[in-house]
């Protein structure tokens, strides 16, 4: 029996039914909102993933007050079903004001539609009692080159960012980087980028990166490498475990469905540098099938959360001893064998 370590998972309720693609109608009826949170805690999830109107929908529509005050019910129904909400991502990218971008838009008065919808995300994080915004830079890139100031537009994100870190001085900033999709060119594609403007601004500490296994494929990455590389800086403030079949659309599948060694790798990497420890969450952001039948449809979820407890079994029983032999001895075709091997428990 292995030391079996105590994950927390979690997802958000876009993550639930939703059957929509853009070359044909629904394939089934959104699943109702308010009855997601009580599907979590029996598929063994304790977080829940937001964005500003999955907390307070048709939050548009109301004031600021009106905002809270609901956001104030949903913390306490959370609390009530003990659940966690892991954090709120303002969804910049359905309003008409962001049709080119929020923060990096060349309208001014697009801008500051942006940074009054994030305020106000950053009010509703800590109403439910989150630690964490996740800005996920949806349409701040370009759909051709030549339309914005890349060099003007980095230096708005990194005034976005010290404008948060300034306007709370507890809530964290997880920027969750994604190379392109719905842009051309998305500005902070990767790991790096998210940990540059980390660094760069007045609260490093507080700034951190949510790595989508995913995103890093379409940069051409190793998701494990771009973990590993914030791990490295005490910056994985969580991660969107899923895959994704080369280079396409972002298809958000079941973590491990297309490339297990890289999933193996992905658990090796958190589970030897102690994630979850710090009360991190291993997030999934997977897609249920289009063909899938049944309402409301969340076997995918269970699906990638099984997956991602057999590779821990994986990773600790995985020989570290022969593995460290083979590396001094730089023997790296014995220890392909031998992961391959371990992997199809054929050792
Ligand atoms: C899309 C992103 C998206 C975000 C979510 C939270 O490609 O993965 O699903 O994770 O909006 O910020
Ligand atoms: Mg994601």
């Amino acid at each position: 029996m292995s030391m079996q370590s105590s994950y927390r998972f979690s997802f958000g309720p876009w993550n639930i039914s939703e059957g929509a693609d853009p070359f044909g109608p629904e394939v089934r009826p959104a699943y109702p909102h308010e009855g997601k949170y009580a599907l979590y805690k029996a598929m063994g999830f304790d977080g829940v993933q937001f964005h500003d109107d999955d907390v307070v929908p048709d939050l548009a529509k109301l004031t600021t007050a009106q905002a809270l005050q609901k956001a104030g019910e949903v913390g306490r129904m959370l609390n009530n079903q003990g659940l966690v909400p892991e954090f709120v991502a303002p969804r910049l990218w359905f309003a008409e004001q962001t049709i080119d971008g929020g923060y990096t838009s060349n309208s001014a008065a697009d801008r500051a539609y942006a940074w009054d919808r994030t305020r106000v995300c950053v009010d509703i994080a800590r109403a439910i009692g989150s630690k964490a915004i996740v800005l996920w830079l949806a349409r701040e890139g370009s759909y051709i080159r030549e339309a914005k100031d890349a060099k003007l537009a980095y230096e708005r994100l990194l005034e976005l960012v010290d404008n948060i870190l300034t306007y709370d001085h507890q809530i964290e900033i997880w920027i969750e980087p994604k190379p392109n999709e719905p842009t051309d060119l998305a500005y902070v594609p990767t790991a790096g980028h998210a940990i540059a403007l980390a660094y760069a601004s007045q609260a490093p500490k507080r700034v951190k990166a949510l790595i989508e296994s995913a995103h890093a494929i379409l940069a051409g990455l190793d998701p494990s490498d771009e973990m590993a590389f914030c791990l490295a800086h005490d910056k994985l403030g969580s991660v969107h475990l899923n895959d994704q079949n080369g280079l396409k659309y972002d298809q958000d599948k079941n973590f491990g469905a297309v490339n297990l060694r890289a999933a193996f790798n992905q658990v090796l990497v958190l589970e030897d540098n102690g994630y979850g420890k710090n009360g991190e969450f291993v997030g999934l952001d997977v897609k249920a099938f289009r063909t899938q039948r049944g309402s409301p449809v969340t076997q995918h979820l269970k699906s990638s959360r099984e997956l991602f407890l057999l590779l821990v079994e994986k990773v600790h029983t995985y020989d570290r001893k022969l593995v460290q032999q083979l590396r001094d001895a730089r023997d790296y075709e014995a220890l392909e064998l031998y992961t391959l091997r371990h992997l199809l428990a054929a050792n």
